[in-house]
């Protein structure tokens, strides 16, 4: 990528595309391209096509993409099948009918089976059951990577993917209904501090496991990606995360603790536990020279002040 090669972040608004561009700038690109969802609905073929077709981007960040937590995933599996499934298809087919030199796709841990081996390697992608609370979401992913794939083998494309681990830091969705755990965490101990409430309610059983990279080392990895690789180079998709987990319990008490929060803390078992545990092996993106550099406790300390400075104006 050189740098006033036209580069598309599709999703520039969200938690990943916005980091995405942040860094893109900071390097120094200068020809990005964005559109907000009002411009151009991604779902919608023709709208996609002609974009493309009037702009033909070189490169291709795509991290547009309906997202949310675990409840959100259950109660709209429709939606999120639907419309990561239209826009995957959408932008995967533009770039490569017109011309794009190179795509990044932004998959999802989720894609691995309920019950694969940890940590989760690569290849044991399709090896058995989803979990069936983002099963949706996970199907719409897996197409994505096999788009990538089967486009590579027909057309000669040149389209990577990367399966990211649970993502959060600045512009994650706070919204206690449809956000992932970390921005809810963050939210309920630091109203519970300020409204002095004596306890406060995790769902689930606190036993899960989850891995969490900050999105500043997500966008990071990718832009590091497409610079220095092919497709060819990452034996069809690369999984990005830290390699280390802890269960939602200690992630609990970590942010109690850098939010000062002092109440108790109690476990809502009628709410649903999800996975119990993917941790990514990350050893396919070490050998390709990426290593995170933010430490959870400096990410969650960082992601606090931004909800501090930002929420009243956010989606929460
Ligand atoms: O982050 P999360 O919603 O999604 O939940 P997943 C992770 C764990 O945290 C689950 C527990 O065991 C939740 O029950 N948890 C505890 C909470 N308290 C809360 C809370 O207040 N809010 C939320 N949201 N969780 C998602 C998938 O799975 O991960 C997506 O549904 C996507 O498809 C994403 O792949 C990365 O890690 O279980």
């Amino acid at each position: 990528m050189l740098k006033n090669s036209k580069i598309y972040i599709a999703g520039h608004r969200g938690m990943v595309g916005s980091a995405i561009k942040r860094n893109l700038e900071s390097r120094g690109y200068t020809n990005l391209l964005h559109r907000t969802h009002s411009e151009l609905d991604l779902t919608d073929q023709w709208q996609v096509n002609e974009f493309f077709e009037s702009e033909k981007p070189e490169f291709v960040f795509l991290a547009a993409a309906k997202v949310g937590g675990i409840l959100a995933n259950s109660t709209y599996p429709a939606q999120f099948i639907y419309e990561n499934l239209m826009i995957e298809a959408n932008i995967i087919n533009a770039a490569y009918k017109y011309n794009a030199k190179k795509l990044l796709f932004l998959g999802s841990s989720c894609i691995y089976p309920k019950f694969a081996p940890q940590p989760m390697k690569e290849e044991y992608l399709l090896t058995g059951e989803l979990e069936g609370t983002n099963e949706a979401y996970a199907i719409a992913k897996i197409a994505g990577i096999r788009l990538c794939k089967h486009y590579n083998q027909q057309y000669g494309t040149n389209f990577m993917s990367v399966m990211p681990t649970n993502l959060y830091g600045q512009n994650d969705n706070f919204n206690l209904e449809t956000s992932h755990v970390m921005p809810a965490l963050i939210r309920k101990f630091h109203e519970a501090k300020i409204n002095a409430k004596p306890e406060v309610v995790i769902w689930g059983t606190g036993s899960p496991k989850r891995e969490f990279l900050h999105v500043d080392d997500m966008a990071d990895a990718c832009i590091y990606l497409m610079e220095n690789y092919d497709y060819s180079d990452t034996a069809e998709f690369v999984n990005i995360g830290t390699g280390k987990d802890l269960s939602i319990k200690e992630l609990a008490k970590m942010i109690k603790d850098i939010v000062g929060y002092k109440g108790e803390i109690v476990y809502d078992r009628t709410k649903p536990d999800g996975t119990p545990r993917k941790l990514l092996d990350v050893s396919r993106l070490h050998g390709l020279g990426w290593r995170g550099k933010i430490t959870l406790r400096e990410g969650i300390e960082q992601t606090y002040k931004w909800y501090l400075d930002n929420h009243k104006d956010k989606r929460s």
